[in-house]
């Protein structure tokens, strides 16, 4: 008792110190705080000591091995290349015979990726010439020093260790005897390990001969002087003991011709990467950062450790697959200034060029590069798909309003709150509850006093078809009386801390242990306990929030664990940045079972890496009620979106703080057209339902959330097909628009999939915005006035506080359901109006999907898809998935063409071929006619004509 009292004490008073300031900085490792970055960053480029061995090159159908020596300590390292299927090449670096196996990360990629071919076109003793198959793709390997150049006709796209940047810290003895104590304590562990290893498959050969060498002596090894850090490092008060020494790993990448670079979420700062150059890295990191500052390199919660490079010419792709800390630094030069500018010279015009510099850094693992060739932003998007998987298909109703905060504090205050928005009459679909609905912050428990009747409540929420979130974080309360944190202990399955007990650290419950999620058992465990007989008081209409899994260890170093705690044999360090998507799988995996495999999961994250995308949903954290935080959401969740996540969303009204009501409406207004849209608030911050800012204020809300409400079909549609293509929701105009320099680095406006441009008002008192609407041969068309706008062009446009700019590309079809109603579920069987814009040359394109909305019988092909056409005056309804089957009760109840003329007669045709005049009007001022109740299932064949 006494001891809980002193642990809840102690996370009270650490976080009202921390509620006072922003972030504290000092909290967090710069370069120079970060051993291994600071030793990498001391290596400057020009001098690389990497000589390909090029007898020792072997080359099997789609795999060719050869060794580099780093003629500096005699090191040998063992390259891998791969040639695969969609245009990608995989580059693989590890040390030939390291001391002992170093971590290769799972569970991120879908499957083995498939390979092509690899052949030699020529050879001579100072390199080689690959030929990576269609498009004239070669890939120049020179031996002295070792560099590699893909290059597509006679331009380069991309090289690597062209700056000799290429630096491997290979795992050695420790000199003194204490280290050989401590490794002789994981040596047992590392023995069965080896075993594994040696029945891999034959592919892995090369490295099996090199892990039997574990232990062994490599004696020509001259080796390399000793660093402060390599082999302890000691971050404020806390010390990490690293047993294995110094295990860091860095390779660099040249883009001639590149000047425009993004991705590597998770940070607070611009789409467009900025230069490192002078200052920090960007650092990929997952850390529960308090108060987070714009416009910094900063971790933060998530780690994609993708890149995206772009021109008018081409769009590629890095993928660096390494789940340990890890540094990226760019910068962008012309390339008269650079090495490789001069070595360019002999391409025409290209010492003109701009070139793009990108270096990794990673604390440990190995190198594993997925180099995505392009050549447009789609084909990227695709090949990044088929490597890690598409985003997850919501439930339609995860995609409309979520209503959320810290906290609602009982049943009384959720029924309130829920008739609440039926008295204002808005909409909503979740009501969230945060971590004080706990027993004691004892996950999967509801608090007595508070929340007696879980059942009644969920009930209550059922019958007006709504749903509710509830928190479950992954650090669990060391109390013996407690199942969760019994049974992971009985069963060990916690992770450990370096000398082999369960790992403890403080969070909310006070004394935490933390599951070891990258252990399948585990894993699995904790997804049978979100069964409906193990959560006690649950219901099929409860979903799960996975919060605080970085891990955040409020008395750990940087708020996080430990990087020599122990998972398994591999060490924190290993697999730190993994540790938040196997919470997420393991959650999601969890809803799958309890409905016998038939509702799809609705789990949202705060920690992501690559591949996070499978499951869930992701918000960016911990922001405050500022415009500056308004502002970021855009490139924060553009960034996750390029990079597959596009299910992101921002704390809409901001967390921290209390939002100006001016601010609240914006953002409102603004999260209604971003993927995920959710309200959250501190716990310290007065309440902010939307009803209680004045009926004008209130009306402004409602018809924000309104307006998302009746473009839930186009979500929905947008969701179905990221889910199938792996192309972002949310897109950056330079994504649709690869030419146009003019969209590079706009981030206050984007694209929803390519048909609708959204420029939310994100500054205080204004007046107007400007919007750039793209395409020399597009016409845009703002979707409340219907006024019709060129492309390729700004525009000033005057706004009110009821204006949120959304345009309509021309071309394009849009299906929406006006008749908003209490939640989302509700909507499902209302009728559709299509929103038909008209291109210049008078035709229009759109989809239709509908399903039962929340299960997985999509999959097996129950739902209907139906593509819209307009030409030559007649509209056509037409069934793209002929051996697909669901019925539907939703008909068509307007069609809506924007820019239209006006016509003497409109033909309903259905599928029996009857003919029905419509009725019509025509608005000549706006050019917008109006054909009333076509009538027509939304699953049938029908046309219309308009003469
Ligand atoms: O669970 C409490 C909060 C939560 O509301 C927020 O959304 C998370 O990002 N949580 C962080 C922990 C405390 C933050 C100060």
């Amino acid at each position: 008792m006494a001891a809980s009292c002193v642990s809840l004490l102690a996370v009270v008073v650490l976080f009202f110190c921390l509620s006072a300031h922003a972030v504290d900085r000092s909290n967090f490792k710069t370069c120079d705080q970060s051993s291994f970055c600071k030793r990498q960053r001391e290596l400057k480029p020009g001098q690389s000591p990497y000589r390909a061995l090029l007898d020792t090159l072997e080359l099997s159908n789609s795999r060719l091995t050869l060794q580099l020596i780093n003629d500096n300590n005699k090191v040998r390292l063992l390259l891998e290349l791969y040639r695969l299927q969609g245009n990608m090449t995989r580059l693989k670096i590890n040390e030939l015979k390291p001391l002992k196996p170093r971590y290769e990360v799972p569970d991120v990629l879908m499957a083995d990726p498939l390979t092509e071919p690899l052949s030699v076109v020529v050879q001579d003793e100072n390199g080689l010439v690959l030929s990576l198959g269609g498009a004239e793709q070669r890939l120049i390997l020179n031996a002295r020093p070792f560099r590699l150049d893909i290059i597509e006709g006679p331009q380069v796209l991309m090289s690597v260790n062209s700056r000799g940047l290429l630096a491997f810290e290979h795992l050695r003895a420790r000199k003194d005897t204490i280290s050989h104590k401590i490794s002789s304590t994981v040596g047992s562990m590392w023995n069965s390990l080896n075993s594994i290893f040696s029945s891999k498959s034959e592919s892995d050969s090369e490295e099996t001969a090199g892990q039997e060498n574990v232990g062994q002596q490599i004696d020509e090894i001259i080796e390399d002087e000793e660093k402060p850090g390599m082999w302890e490092e000691v971050f404020k008060t806390h010390s990490d003991s690293k047993p294995d020494g110094p295990s860091s790993i860095s390779l660099d990448f040249s883009l001639p011709g590149v000047e425009h670079i993004y991705g590597i979420p998770e940070h607070a700062d611009t789409l467009k990467l900025k230069n490192t150059d002078g200052s920090d890295p960007y650092r990929l990191y997952n850390l529960d950062v308090f108060q987070y500052e714009l416009h910094n390199p900063m971790a933060l919660y998530g780690s994609v450790p993708v890149l995206i490079s772009h021109s008018t010419e081409r769009t590629m792709g890095v993928f660096w697959l390494n789940a340990a800390e890890t540094w990226v630094d760019i910068s962008t030069s012309s390339a008269g200034q650079t090495m490789f500018g001069k070595m360019l010279d002999f391409v025409p015009g290209s010492s003109e060029a701009p070139q793009t510099d990108v270096r990794w850094m990673s604390e440990s693992g190995i190198i594993d590069v997925f180099i995505m060739l392009g050549p447009k932003p789609t084909d990227v998007f695709t090949q990044y798909a088929s490597l890690t998987g598409t985003q997850s298909f919501p439930p339609l109703s995860a995609l409309a309003y979520h209503q959320c905060r810290w906290n609602y504090n009982d049943q009384e205050d959720v029924r309130a709150v829920d008739q609440g928005f039926d008295e204002h009459d808005i909409p909503y679909d979740f009501i969230w509850l945060d971590i004080e609905h706990t027993d004691g912050k004892r996950y999967f428990t509801w608090d007595p006093s508070n929340f007696p009747q879980p059942k009644d409540m969920l009930q209550g929420l059922m019958d007006k078809r709504r749903k509710l979130v509830a928190i479950v974080d992954p650090h669990i309360k060391v109390d013996s009386d407690y199942k969760i944190h019994s049974e992971i202990r009985s069963k060990n399955l916690y992770v450990k801390n370096k000398d082999g007990g369960d790992y403890e650290g403080w969070c909310w419950p006070g004394n935490a242990g933390y599951p070891d999620f990258t252990n399948p058992d585990m894993r699995a465990w904790w997804s049978s306990m979100f069964a409906y007989d193990q959560y006690e008081g649950s219901m099929e209409n409860q979903y799960i929030w996975n919060d605080m899994n970085e891990p955040s260890v409020f008395n750990g170093p940087e708020v996080t664990m430990h990087k020599d705690a122990l998972h398994g044999v591999w060490e924190h360090r290993d697999v730190h940045n993994l540790y938040g998507l196997y919470v997420q799988k393991a959650t999601a995996d969890g809803l799958i079972q309890r409905s016998g495999g038939v509702e799809r999961p609705f789990v949202l994250t705060r920690a992501v890496f690559a591949g996070s995308q499978r499951y869930g949903a992701v918000w960016t954290g911990d922001n405050a009620a500022e415009w500056g935080h308004l502002k970021i959401s855009i490139p924060m969740c553009l960034s996750l979106g390029i990079v597959g996540i596009s299910f992101c969303g921002a704390d809409v009204g901001g967390f921290f703080k209390h939002p100006s009501t001016e601010l609240l409406v914006r953002w409102y207004q603004a999260g209604a057209y971003q993927p995920f849209f959710r309200a959250h608030a501190h716990l310290d911050t007065p309440r902010r339902e939307p009803w209680l800012f004045g009926p004008e204020n209130t009306a402004l809300i409602r018809e924000a959330i309104r307006q998302r409400y009746a473009l839930l079909p186009y979500w929905y549609q947008l969701f179905y097909n990221t889910h199938h293509t792996g192309q972002p929701v949310m897109r950056p105009l330079w994504v649709e628009y690869p030419e146009d320099v003019a969209t590079f680095a706009i981030e206050d406006e984007y694209l929803l999939g390519k048909d609708l441009l959204v420029h939310p008002v994100t500054d205080e008192g204004a007046k107007g915005v400007t919007v750039y609407l793209p395409g020399k041969h597009e016409v845009w068309f703002d979707v409340h006035t219907f006024e019709k706008h060129d492309g390729a062009q700004s525009l000033y446009l005057p706004v009110a506080m009821s204006s949120i700019p959304v345009f309509q590309r021309g071309g394009s079809i849009i299906c929406r359901k006006d008749r908003i109603r209490r939640s989302s579920s509700c909507m499902e069987s209302d009728p559709y109006t299509l929103y038909v814009a008209l291109s210049s040359q008078a035709s229009a394109e759109g989809e239709l999907y509908i399903d039962d909305f929340h299960s997985f019988n999509y999959e097996k092909k129950e739902f209907i898809h139906r593509r819209l056409s307009f030409s030559d005056g007649t509209l056509t309804s037409r069934n793209v998935a002929p051996d697909s089957q669901f019925s539907t009760s939703s008909w068509i109840e307007k069609i809506v063409i924007i820019g239209g003329v006006q016509q003497s007669s409109v033909t309903l045709t259905t599928a029996d071929g009857a003919e029905t005049a419509l009725e019509f009007e025509f608005d000549s001022e706006t050019a917008v006619l109006t054909l009333r109740k076509p009538g027509v299932n939304a699953g049938a064949d029908w046309s219309v004509r308009l003469r």
